[in-house]
């Protein structure tokens, strides 16, 4: 069937600092290219600690919440935003298991990742989230809205 860009079902990526520090931007954004979704966003940032607290606000009563945004907000960020049928759901597929010690073999974190502290991506969990976490990383105008060419052949 047809697939318009306009109604498809995005998700927010992030590489990271650890990832991209480790030189996995290449390794990662393949997987999910390869997989057949499309790259709609894409933008290297530091985050402040603020905006990191805003990212994991889910997880202010944590007691990893200062260390996490300590983290998030210590290095380069490579945030992303994914289109394609399930991609929020398969994207998590992709990445793996939250503590990687627990992610599959052929998962992002299970191939690439030892501890959950340093487990190198985020994935948006649900629809919710990732409209959420979409509008906090991106302004509307870099969005972009594109035929690929690859579509008539993976739908
Ligand atoms: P994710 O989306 O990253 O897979 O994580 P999640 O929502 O399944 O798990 P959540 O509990 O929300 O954790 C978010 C991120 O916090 C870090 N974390 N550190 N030190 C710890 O025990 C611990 N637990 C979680 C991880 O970076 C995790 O991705």
């Amino acid at each position: 069937q047809e697939a318009h860009a306009s109604q498809m079902e995005r998700t927010f990526i992030a590489i990271k600092p650890d990832g991209v520090q480790r030189g996995l931007i290449s390794e990662i954004i393949a997987r999910f290219e390869r997989k057949g979704f499309k790259l709609v966003a894409i933008k290297l940032v530091v985050p402040s600690k603020a905006f990191a607290g805003k990212h994991y606000h889910d997880l202010k009563e944590r007691p990893f919440f200062n260390g996490l945004c300590n983290f998030l907000s210590s290095g380069p960020v490579l945030a992303m935003v994914w289109e394609g049928e399930g991609v929020i759901k398969y994207g998590r597929k992709l990445i793996g298991a939250t503590d990687p010690s627990k992610s599959e073999p052929g998962t992002i974190r299970g191939d690439l990742a030892i501890v959950v502290g340093r487990n190198i991506i985020h994935g948006s969990d649900g629809p919710e989230t990732a409209k959420d976490e979409i509008k906090l990383w991106f302004k509307p105008e870099e969005l972009t809205n594109y035929t690929s060419n690859q579509e008539k052949w993976v739908y």
